[in-house]
């Protein structure tokens, strides 16, 4: 996998993006997505970014506010594994520190990207313990939320997640339902993918209802969110045909709750076994 196309946002930012009048962001966001894409895994270590002090303030800001939610809002499994990563407020982490813990952990692993993968390609790298990330930082006017992946997202979201066990292999199984399948399951995979490891909420006990979604733990306007109680919460089922994805306009418009993670893993295998089922095929 050298050259993998990049859909939607890539170094060229939609016109809602918060950064899209802002040439220097432009610029900066373009250089640092270059490096990924010259990148090579045969060449050596994640290339280091020496993040300017605009970066580190946003970094610094948004760590700060993350962690003052995450005592109430995030799951004991995201709790239990912060602390590995030793995330400083004053300094940005580099990808290949970070991608050595996680290896350390779980033995999954961190590459760089330029943007957005095409769901095919994302989804098959988690198969392999693969995880794909962006290495650029969110724009500084909206540190609360921002439309698409940043590093942010992938660290402060995804990397505590990853170091839990039950929780990777429920990520690879997506993964592994991928391979072979055909576009229209891909598409329903990607869902799947968006409402679990993105946006997922997990019960804890009988009253409590805690987020482990990457997408939802980078944002501290999400979580606010979904802790006003506004949007819909609904059970997960793999094998029920998903809403669509709120990628571009905002929060999502409901949340879906995993009664933990080894159960979602089994109903993810067994979606995997009815797809690829020549008698019975698996039709949503
Ligand atoms: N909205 C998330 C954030 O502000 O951190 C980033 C994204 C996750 C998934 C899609 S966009
Ligand atoms: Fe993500």
């Amino acid at each position: 996998m050298s050259t993998l196309w990049v859909a939607g946002f890539g170094s060229d930012l939609a016109e809602d993006h918060p950064g899209f009048h802002d040439d220097v962001y432009k610029r900066r966001r373009a250089w640092i997505s270059s490096l990924a894409r010259e990148h090579r895994v045969s060449s050596g270590p994640i290339p280091r970014v020496e993040y300017t002090p605009e970066e580190v303030a946003t970094w610094t800001h948004v760590l700060s506010k993350l962690k003052d939610l995450f005592p109430d809002h995030a799951c004991q499994q995201y709790l239990s594994s912060f602390p590995y990563f030793n995330f400083q407020g004053d300094q940005v982490p580099q990808l290949e520190d970070i991608s050595q813990v996680l290896k350390s952990r779980t033995n999954w692993q961190v590459r760089p990207v330029a943007g957005l993968l095409h769901p095919r390609d994302f989804l098959a790298g988690l198969a392999f313990k693969c995880f794909h990330s962006t290495q650029y930082l969110r724009h500084h006017s909206q540190p609360s939320y921002t439309p698409e992946p940043d590093l942010c997202h992938e660290l402060i979201g995804h990397m505590p997640m990853l170091a839990n066990q039950g929780y990777a292999d429920l990520v690879q199984a997506i993964g592994e339902a991928s391979l072979g399948a055909d576009d229209k399951m891909v598409w329903h995979l990607t869902k799947v993918y968006w409402y679990t490891v993105e946006f997922g909420l997990i019960r804890e006990g009988r009253d409590h209802i805690k987020a482990f979604g990457a997408g939802v733990l980078s944002s501290y306007g999400e979580l606010k969110h979904i802790a006003s109680g506004a949007p819909d919460l609904l059970p997960f089922d793999p094998f029920q045909k998903l809403p669509k994805m709120s990628y571009k306009d905002g929060y999502q418009k409901a949340y879906f709750i995993l009664d933990s993670f080894e159960d979602a893993e089994q109903k993810l295998r067994a979606l995997a076994r009815a797809m690829k089922d020549p008698v019975q095929p698996f039709s949503l």
